[in-house]
């Protein structure tokens, strides 16, 4: 290969990198269920922007199917009515990059809010705005949680006091948050309050490489500033050669 052909090779490999870094749109499919009540919300790491659905009985499956961003994330607001048992079941599959994961993932974070029963549970302004600021009091640490905490798993799907829910795999869990006067060990046991409503979030580019859990994957990021560097080589050989 001659050492103009090189060039063009290499100001081809740089313009390349720079189009995998742009943002592209991820396809999602969600079954998922909640003892006793949830809505759904999809949004980014300060607001929610999107209501996806809402339902108030946990012995159904609900399925969502959508498209979003990749640096996007998943709210799920739930509420329990503190009576025999209560928790979060789903699976969630990102159809773009072939990564299934569950309600008990690591990366999903959970919060309280200790507002009782006024939770939204719609997509009017005031819901959205309501959800938005109590994201943003526990993105500061401020609200009764104290910021994002770890949720606790208790029964794969299949256990009980529920039994199996159709369309959701047995490798799933049951999860809530063990605060409140609800157990440490397995929270989805026994009526309880954990400081509710409680709120449930995950980057929906949330996988195993990405380790910030942020959804904002580095590789992009270092791509493009390699393109760069082979961009301005690019642009020196041909100062060179003119
Ligand atoms: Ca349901
Ligand atoms: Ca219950």
């Amino acid at each position: 290969m001659n050492k103009i052909k090189q060039w063009g090779s290499a100001c081809a490999v740089a313009a390349g990198l720079l189009t995998a870094g742009a943002a592209h749109a991820d396809v999602v499919s969600v079954s998922m269920t909640v003892d006793n009540s949830y809505a759904f919300f999809t949004g980014n790491l300060t607001s929610a922007t999107t209501f996806v659905g809402t339902d108030a009985n946990w012995p159904s499956v609900e399925s969502y199917n959508f498209n979003l961003a990749s640096n996007a994330y998943l709210y799920v607001v739930t509420a329990s009515d503190k009576s025999t048992a209560q928790g979060f079941l789903g699976q969630f599959e990102n159809i773009t990059n072939k990564y299934k994961f569950y309600s008990n993932d690591p990366q999903w974070q959970v919060m309280s809010t200790g507002l009782g029963s006024a939770a939204p549970y719609d997509g009017t302004s005031t819901s959205l705005a309501l959800l938005s600021a109590e994201i943003q009091d526990a993105n500061g640490g401020g609200n009764p949680s104290l910021g994002w905490q770890n949720f606790t798993a208790g029964g794969s799907n299949g256990a009980g006091p529920w039994g199996t829910m159709s369309g959701i795999d047995a490798a799933a869990r049951w999860v809530w948050y063990g605060a409140g006067n609800c157990s440490v060990t397995d929270p989805t046991i026994g009526g309880c309050d954990a400081g509710e409503w409680l709120v449930f979030r995950i980057a929906v580019a949330a996988t195993p490489d990405d380790p910030t859990g942020t959804g904002q994957l580095p590789e992009p990021a270092s791509l493009a500033l390699v393109g760069l560097g082979l961009l301005a080589a690019c642009a020196a050989a041909r100062r060179r050669r003119s």
